[in-house]
């Protein structure tokens, strides 16, 4: 099948696509604006070393000279996670920055778009955008939302931050239609802790599991996403009390300075991680490994699943 003129594959991705072998997508904006340097090239490239290891191959993707790159080499990588001026394009942002030829980072709503233009099903990262707290005022809704209701992909993610309202985000991924899993728990995850009072729409309790289910979807034409919720490892997991404190500091200083719309999410993880000093960093990380290793198990199985040309 041929592709858009503005989607690349690298080479490796389009062997195994081909081939009907398993690949992962994996989102930049958490390289370029979720994470500092180094943390955030070294993240991505264990990222991508898991995913092999798990028997899948990584398609790290972003905007490079014109074009929605699928897959990237170490020297993008390291370009996206060092340039100063990198674009995190959504998807109203994405036509405007293949035209004019913008360096980019795709949010989960604009990795979706390049991954099943691409013709992956599975995609992992940390957490997903939603409805921001006092969403009722500034109707800031993250467009990754309404991708999830229109892009098929399976999205494996560690629940979504508490710095969005949780209870809101979730009524509106069921108004959408998008199914919400638990893996091997019963509650929507918070991110920095494994559990919640929000329940799941149903707890799977294995890859296999869960590639029936995105298998169930999109066999009867029910496009869309499906949100794979899986806790954070135990470890790194941060106490919610305390989480919360920081949140709340952030989002004021946020509301304080000014900063809002698609700057809102990455000043407060910045926030949040110098309040914690460092260990909202280091939670993140090992929930992006943790989700990793799922989200590559998943593809296996839903390779498997499919016939082989
Ligand atoms: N949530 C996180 N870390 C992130 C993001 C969200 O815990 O890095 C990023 C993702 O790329 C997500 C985007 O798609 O922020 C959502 O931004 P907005 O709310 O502006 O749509
Ligand atoms: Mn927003």
């Amino acid at each position: 099948m041929a592709l858009p003129f503005a989607v690349r594959l690298h080479p490796e991705v389009a062997d195994a696509l081909a081939e009907g072998r398993p690949v992962v997508a994996l989102e930049s904006t958490i390289i370029a604006h979720g994470m500092p340097y180094p943390q955030n090239v070294e993240t991505a490239r264990r990222v991508e070393g898991l995913i092999r290891t798990g028997g899948a191959v990584p398609a790290t993707i972003a905007v490079i000279d014109g074009a929605l790159q699928v897959g990237l080499d170490d020297v993008l990588l390291e370009r996206l996670g060092t340039a100063p001026d990198v674009a995190k394009l959504s998807r109203r942002d994405l036509p405007i920055a293949l035209a004019t030829k913008r360096l980019g980072a795709t949010t989960v709503a604009t990795t979706m778009i390049g991954a099943s233009l691409a013709g992956i099903a599975i995609f992992v990262t940390g957490g997903i955008g939603g409805v921001h707290r006092g969403a009722e005022h500034s109707f800031d809704i993250s467009a990754d939302l309404t991708e999830l209701s229109r892009t098929n992909m399976g999205v494996v993610c560690a629940g979504a931050k508490s710095i969005l309202d949780l209870p809101k985000t979730l009524e509106v991924l069921e108004t959408l239609g998008v199914p919400v899993i638990g893996y091997q728990t019963d509650s929507f995850p918070p991110f920095y802790a494994r559990t919640s009072t929000l329940p799941v729409d149903h707890r799977a309790e294995s890859a296999t599991e869960i590639a029936a289910i995105l298998s169930a979807k999109w066999s009867l034409g029910l496009d869309g996403g499906v949100v794979i919720a899986n806790p954070a490892p135990l470890e790194t997991a941060l106490p919610p009390d305390e989480v919360e404190a920081y949140i709340a500091q952030a989002i004021s200083e946020a509301r304080a300075t000014g900063v809002r719309g698609k700057a809102e999410t990455p000043f407060l993880l910045k926030r949040i991680a110098e309040l914690s000093q460092g260990r909202s960093l280091a939670a993140n990380i090992a929930l992006v490994e943790n989700n990793a290793r799922l989200g590559a198990a998943i593809a296996v199985a839903l390779a498997g699943r499919r016939p082989v040309a």
